[in-house]
Formats: C-alpha cells, sequence, structure tokens
C-alpha cells in the first residue's frame, strides 16, 4: 500500500460485535464500488462462532463469525482494520487486543463515552506500534469506491449522491462524523469528490488527529487538495497550524473550525462532542480559525461561504491543471432488500407456508379464529382446544368432554407396554427427557395403540357397506390382515378392558348415535367366539366411537369425515394421551436413579 493509504480496494475488516445493518452497509458499498471481494472477512462475535449470512450485491454470502478477537485474526491473516463496535465500557480492552494482534493495522472505536485514560494508553500503543486509531466516538471513514467503515455516510442512497462509489480528488477529515456526511454532500457538488474522508471523532483525546491525517493525504498523489473541519475546543488544530507552518502541508487544505457562536453565550458551553466546549479563547473556533487563516489555510469568513472556498480551490487547481476531474461512472444499482420493497408495495413474494389453525401476529394468540384471553376466560379445557387446533371448530361439550376422557384413559397402561418399557430403558441409558419420550413414542403403531386410525376406517368402510360382522371379519382373515382394535395381549372376554367399558357408557349417555360403536361390539361378539383374547380393545372402542362423534355431532359433513379418517386424526389421541405417561415414566426412573438396563440372559432365547 502507498505510504499514507490506510485503505485499498483489497482492503478486508474484522468487525466487532454483530450488527447487522453496519456490516450489511459495508457490503452494499463494496457492491456499489466493484469490489470483487468483502470488505468484512469476519465477525468477532463474543461467546458465539458459525456463520453469519448477509448479502454481497444478489448473492448472500456466509460470513465466518469468531468467538475471539485472537481466532479472527489467525483465520484471516490478511484482514488489517478492526471496526470496533463494541460499547463504551468494553472498546478499550477490546481495542488493546486487536492492536496487540500483528495482523491488525487499523483500528476504529465507534464507542462514546470510552474513558479519557483507557484511550490514552490506545494512542500510546497504537503510536509505539506503528498502528492507526480512528476515534473514539466516531462514525469512521471512508476511501471513495474502495473501503467504509461501518455506518460511514448513511444510507446507499446518501453515498451515490455524494458519489463515494469513486475517488475524486479531495482528501477531507473531520472531527464530526455527523458534520462529515454534509461535507461528504457538499464536496460531491463543488468538487469531482472524496478521495478519502476520516471523522476522527469528538472526544477530547482522538486516537489520531486532524493533522494526522492532513500529514498522510499530503503523501497520497491522488489527494491533490485538503478540506479541514475543525470544531471549538481542544488544541488538535493547533498542530495542523505548526504542520503548515513548518511547510510540511504543500497541497491546498481548505479549513473551517465550527462552533465561532460559543462567543454568544455568556458561559462556557458544552457543544455535542466530549472535547467541543468552548474553553480558553485559544480553544475558541474565532482563534483557530485565524491561526489556520495565518499559517496558509484557505479559512472562509463563515461556514456558509466554506462550500465556495472549497469551490474556488478545486477550480484553481483544475484551471491549473493540477486536477483532471474523474470521469463520471453509473454505479450498480444496489438490490433493494426484499422487506423494504414489501413495505413500500413495490413488489409482492409468495409465502412458502400456508397455515390454517393458529396466529400468533396479533395481541394474542388464537386458536382457530378464538383469542387466548376467551380461551382462558370461557373455561375451556383440553379437549375444547384440541378441537379447535385439530378439527378447527368448537365442538360440543359432550364431544370435548368425550376427547378428555379419550387422553385421560389412555395416559398411561403401566410400565409393561410397549411405550413405556422403551422409555425406561431410555431414561435408564441416562438420555434426556426427550429422547425418553420419542423411544416410547416411536413404538405406538399398527400393534400398539396405532390402531385406532384403522379401526376407524375398517369399521366404517365395513359398516357403510353394509358387511355383517362375520362377512367384515373372513374377509379381512381372508386378505390376512388382523382386525384393528380387535385383540389384546391381556384382556380377555372374561377379562374386558375398563376404559372400553367406561367410554361405552359415556358415549350411550351422551352420544345422538352409537351405531359405528354398536358395530364394533357385534364384530367382538364374532371374533370373541374364535378366540377369547379378541376383545374390542382400548383403540378399536376410540376409533368406532369417535366415528360415531363426527356422524352425530352434526358438526361435520360427509366429505369432512371422510377427510379426518383418510388423513387418519385419531392415533393421535393416543399419542397426546399417552406422552403424558411416558413423560412420567422418564421422571419416576430419574427420581428412582434407575442404574442402566440390560435384559437377562435367562430372559433370552439364544439358539443358532
Ligand atoms: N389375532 C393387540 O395380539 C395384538 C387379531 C387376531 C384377527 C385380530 C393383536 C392385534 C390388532 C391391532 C390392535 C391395539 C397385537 C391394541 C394397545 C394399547 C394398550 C396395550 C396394552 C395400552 C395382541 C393370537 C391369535 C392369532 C392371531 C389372532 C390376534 N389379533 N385375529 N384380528 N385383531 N390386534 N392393537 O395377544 O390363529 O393363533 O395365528 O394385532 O388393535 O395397544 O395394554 O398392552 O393401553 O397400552 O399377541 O392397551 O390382537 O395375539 O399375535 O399371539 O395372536 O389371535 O392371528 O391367531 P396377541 P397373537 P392364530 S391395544
Amino acid at each position: 500500500m502507498a505510504t499514507g493509504q490506510l485503505f485499498s480496494r483489497t482492503t478486508q475488516a474484522l468487525f466487532y460485535n454483530y450488527k447487522q445493518l453496519p456490516i450489511q452497509r459495508m457490503l452494499d458499498f463494496d457492491f456499489l464500488c466493484g469490489r470483487e471481494t468483502p470488505s468484512v472477512a469476519g465477525i468477532i462475535n463474543p461467546g458465539s462462532e458459525g456463520f453469519q449470512k448477509l448479502f454481497f450485491g444478489q448473492e448472500e454470502i456466509a460470513i465466518p463469525v469468531h468467538s475471539t478477537i485472537e481466532a479472527a485474526c489467525a483465520a484471516h491473516l490478511t484482514a488489517d482494520v478492526f471496526i470496533n463496535f463494541a460499547s463504551f465500557r468494553s472498546a478499550a480492552a477490546s481495542s488493546m487486543a486487536a492492536l496487540k494482534q500483528p495482523t491488525i493495522r487499523v483500528v476504529a472505536i465507534i464507542a462514546e463515552g470510552v474513558p479519557e485514560s483507557d484511550t490514552k494508553q490506545l494512542i500510546a500503543y497504537a503510536r509505539s506500534n506503528n498502528k492507526v486509531v480512528i476515534g473514539p466516538a466516531t462514525v469512521g471513514g471512508i476511501q471513495a469506491g474502495a473501503f467504509k467503515i461501518g455506518d460511514t455516510a448513511g444510507t446507499i442512497d446518501n453515498i451515490i449522491q455524494c458519489k463515494l462509489y469513486r475517488p475524486g480528488s479531495v482528501g477531507f477529515v473531520s472531527k464530526s462524523g455527523g458534520m462529515s456526511n454534509e461535507m461528504y454532500n457538499t464536496i460531491a457538488r463543488v468538487t469531482d469528490g472524496i478521495y478519502e474522508g476520516i471523522a476522527i471523532g469528538g472526544d477530547v483525546f482522538p486516537g489520531s488527529t486532524l493533522s494526522d491525517h492532513i500529514l498522510r493525504f499530503n503523501n497520497i498523489p491522488q489527494v491533490k487538495m485538503m478540506v479541514v473541519l475543525g470544531e471549538l475546543g481542544g488544541r488538535d488544530e493547533y498542530s495542523l497550524v505548526e504542520a503548515l507552518k513548518q511547510g510540511k502541508v504543500n497541497k491546498p487544505v481548505v479549513a473551517w473550525v465550527s462552533g465561532t457562536c460559543a462567543r454568544l453565550f455568556k458561559s462556557e458551553v458544552q457543544f455535542g462532542h466530549a472535547g467541543a466546549k468552548s474553553g480558553g479563547e485559544m480553544e475558541s473556533a474565532q482563534a483557530k480559525n485565524q491561526a489556520l487563516r495565518e499559517a496558509g489555510a484557505v479559512v472562509p469568513t463563515s461556514y456558509e461561504a466554506f462550500e465556495d472556498a472549497i469551490k474556488e480551490t478545486f477550480e484553481k487547481l483544475v484551471e491549473e491543471g493540477k486536477i483532471t476531474p474523474v470521469k463520471e461512472v453509473k454505479p450498480p444499482q444496489i438490490p433493494e432488500d426484499l422487506n423494504t420493497a414489501i413495505k413500500s408495495g413495490k413488489v409482492r413474494a409468495p409465502t412458502h407456508i400456508i397455515s390454517t389453525i393458529s396466529d400468533d401476529r396479533g395481541e394474542e394468540p388464537c386458536y382457530a379464529g378464538v383469542p387466548m384471553s376467551s380461551i382462558v376466560e370461557q373455561g375451556y379445557g383440553v379437549g375444547d382446544v384440541i378441537s379447535l387446533l385439530w378439527f378447527k371448530r368448537s365442538l360440543p361439550r359432550y364431544c370435548t368432554h368425550f376427547i378428555e376422557i379419550c387422553i385421560m384413559l389412555c395416559a398411561d397402561h403401566g410400565p409393561c407396554v410397549s411405550g413405556a418399557h422403551n422409555t425406561i430403558v431410555t431414561a435408564r441409558a441416562g438420555k434426556d427427557l426427550v429422547s425418553s419420550l420419542v423411544s416410547g413414542l416411536l413404538t405406538i403403531g399398527p400393534r400398539f395403540g396405532g390402531a385406532i386410525d384403522d379401526a376407524a376406517r375398517y369399521f366404517k368402510d365395513a359398516y357403510d357397506r353394509g358387511l355383517t360382522p362375520y362377512e367384515f371379519v373372513e374377509s379381512m382373515k381372508k386378505k390376512g390382515i388382523r382386525v384393528p382394535g380387535i385383540g389384546h395381549r391381556i384382556k380377555r372376554g372374561d377379562n374386558r378392558d375398563k376404559r372400553v367399558e367406561l367410554l361405552q357408557r359415556f358415549a350411550r349417555t351422551h352420544f345422538p348415535s352409537v351405531k359405528y360403536m354398536e358395530y364394533a361390539v357385534q364384530v367382538e361378539t364374532y371374533t370373541l367366539s374364535k378366540a377369547n383374547n379378541l376383545v374390542l380393545n382400548v383403540d378399536g372402542a376410540i376409533g368406532s366411537l369417535f366415528l360415531d362423534l363426527l356422524a352425530g355431532s352434526g358438526m361435520f359433513t360427509k366429505p369432512e369425515i371422510d377427510e379426518i379418517v383418510e388423513i387418519g386424526y385419531l392415533n393421535g389421541l393416543f399419542v397426546l394421551a399417552r406422552s403424558i405417561g411416558l413423560i412420567g415414566h422418564t421422571f419416576d426412573q430419574k427420581r428412582l436413579k434407575q442404574p442402566l438396563y440390560r435384559h437377562p440372559w435367562e430372559d433370552v432365547l439364544y439358539t443358532k
């Protein structure tokens, strides 16, 4: 890099603390300038690692995220600028850590309020190690068409207006970041634009000074003239006065120190920046302007005349042939963010998900249009919530009560059933709640608990087609299919399942019709005549009774019932219910501190 140059079109930075907007603005600026590589090589987000997706033009790129400065520097050896978006509390420590990295050359500190003693240490370390600090309390800086720090120069529209996407001939340095935006605009209007602009920050002790940058600009061949915007307070401008007097600056300098109005106040005034306060006479804007004027800088009589002074200086350099104004180039258009474009009504985008059961966008979530507050205030139960979220309607109380009974009766059936056994073994293997739960749930299927849907399908089909129980069971036998909902490992004709009896009793009392259930009972009578274990089981009872609920409640059309049966909603009742028990078994095992389960050899038939 040429002497004096801080940045180039290949400069890459490490960005400390993930701030989506300034990083995206840097990348948008890169795209506008036609950079080939993104100017942000990596992000340091203490405590997290991975990648952050951002846009580079139209493409999405993944920028590595590192948890420490050391790791980031080791991973990105050519990234020599450190942009520090840490808070004022941690900015000094992280800046010092960055300065100590051999790969880091420039540190920009954005935070305002960094303790002055800390800043002094940073300055001392940077100077003795030939490094540059910009800030604290700065927006940063920009090399037009090459590299931009964070939010410098504001929005893309402003950057385009200020022609910062390509280099001009003016080196600009100011204390204020806000005013630098204003000046980029002014300079773009009356010259061929900025080559480089730096806001040194408004603290009493800036990491680098106005004169540091002016002397640097003086060494950059592309910079033909310099513009300085100082402010009252402090003595920084006098080092520039000295440099001018000593002939260290041989390019025209147009300068203005703002804050001349301070004299209108009777007492000392503190302006926005920590360093901008009317101190003694030497620190006044008037005195500094006069000193700069006497040292050879072009200093207008007022801020209003600043623009003309810049214009005249530029035009003179053009006349003298010292500046050949740069040719205008048309910057590429930055693709607009989808969200912004949608908000402004410019584009429409297809959604990727369609959902009809709940909505969490309003003041309170709604289940099938019913707000949470109504659910609570009107005393809805789990059955009502299920009817809203599964069936998208409020079912009559006897229906939701029936659903709740199903949930309660199927919540558990002891530790020996397939699901509970799996859960217990998993919990004893030291696995967590979710693993233990799902290992039990995964056993639910055609033999265990998951026969409700098939029971409903086959009973409905047989009943609707008018098959006698004999014809139905025998046709199933011919097809080699066990009748879903029939048979149990421990229940028998003379030891019926109490749960089945309870469900039947409830339905006979409350349901308008129990025709499917009665059909299932007739099927059971027939199967029991074949074998004593072929009872109507809990799956068969729920399957057939749910058909009665669907058909008898008057809440569902025939096609809706067909769809519910076809899709298979009803195993959901067993899954939901048994989750309660499986969770209980997990806690039970953990509470009992049960060791790893190993099945006993004696219980295995080893054979060849
Ligand atoms: N046979 C449930 O069988 C079971 C037959 C059949 C025609 C049938 C069996 C079956 C259909 C699926 C079903 C839900 C596997 C059950 C539940 C939840 C639970 C569990 C708990 C809880 C039991 C002996 C003879 C054989 C078979 C014949 C059996 N079932 N014929 N249709 N449905 N049912 N599942 O006792 O001639 O000797 O070859 O698949 O509805 O899971 O508490 O434990 O809450 O946790 O092992 O209640 O019925 O009888 O296989 O030795 O068969 O009966 O063909 O005839 P078993 P197997 P054959 S409720």
